[in-house]
């Protein structure tokens, strides 16, 4: 094969992978409930989930974009939730969400924050975050839970059982590490959703359990630098603070499982049930498989005409 016709070859593999090389978060459901959000830098809807300027990530864990996604703005709408709701992030890719997400490589972290007064005029720059999930590899210690969300299941996660009523942000994030073979390789998407929790519980988190965004990470960490993220099996360290003590065993929820399925314990990759009986088989051989294509697609164009 010629190098013109390989070129040709690549760039028509690769095309469609480079416009819809990232990604968002569509919609939210909550409790059954679904809520759309906008389309990046598109029309502004009343809406519970800041709308973020653009589809790329956020680059370098300093970035002032890490606490909501990129140049995220308030937005107007905030919805009803109580200690145990099961809520579903809908990761989508492209600029209009009409694709799946496209990323299988790196963990599916959930935050929290309490607002000061309501989160619809809530500037989160120096909010306090908890971490109430975390989702990294499978058992077999090689394919990513984002696998499932590639395959077009929403990450999931249920609000702490024990959380004390208020007003918080939600931050849903997904880290891909497929270019984490370097120091500033990784690219995280934030995502923050605006919530007004009942109930009568009294949990919170200890002020050592918080962290502010950027501050909660650095860039050459474990788990976001990650040098060994080809080499599987893998050990995965998580960044940031650990899961808040008060959200317990129960209350922390699993990731990808499919909508419907009991909340609670049953939710928790680490008790042993799995949260993804279709996973469709994602390994991490198809994520190895995808990782010059997907490498290309997270570089400019002018790199690819270059190959
Ligand atoms: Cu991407």
């Amino acid at each position: 094969m010629t190098a013109h016709l390989l070129l040709a070859f690549s760039l028509a593999v690769l095309f469609p992978i480079l416009i819809s090389a990232h990604g968002y978060v569509g919609s939210v459901t909550i409790d059954g409930t679904s809520y759309p959000g906008n389309e990046p830098g598109g029309a502004t809807s009343d809406t519970i989930i800041r709308q973020v300027s653009t589809i790329d990530p956020v680059k370098g864990a300093t970035n002032p974009s890490m606490n909501c996604g990129m140049n995220a703005t308030l937005a107007a709408d905030v919805a009803d939730a109580n200690p145990g709701s099961q809520i579903q992030v809908h990761w989508v890719g492209g600029s209009t969400g009409d694709s799946n997400w496209p990323h299988n490589v790196g963990p599916i972290i959930h935050y929290m924050a309490k607002c000061n007064g309501p989160c619809s005029s809530y500037d989160s720059t120096n909010a306090e975050w908890f971490k109430i999930s975390e989702l990294g590899l499978q058992p077999d210690d090689t394919t990513w839970y984002q696998a499932n969300i590639m395959a077009g299941q929403p990450a999931n996660v249920t609000i702490p059982q024990t959380i004390a009523p208020g007003s918080f942000l939600l931050r849903s994030e997904l880290i891909s590490l497929q270019l984490a073979v370097s120091v500033g390789g990784a690219e995280f998407y934030p995502a923050c959703i605006q919530l007004d929790i009942g109930g009568s519980g009294t949990g919170a988190a200890t002020s050592s359990e918080e962290c502010t965004f950027p501050g909660c990470y650095t860039d050459d960490e474990p788990g976001i630098y990650d040098p060994d993220i080809y080499n599987p099996p893998l050990t995965y360290t998580f960044p940031g603070p650990p899961v808040a003590a008060f959200v317990g065993g129960n209350s922390s929820a699993g990731g990808s499982q499919p909508s419907g399925s009991a909340p609670g314990p049953s939710n928790t990759p680490a008790s042993g049930s799995s949260p993804t009986p279709t996973s469709s088989g994602m390994s991490f051989y198809s994520s190895h498989f995808l990782f010059p294509s997907d490498i290309l697609s997270c570089l400019s164009l002018p790199v690819v005409s270059a190959y």
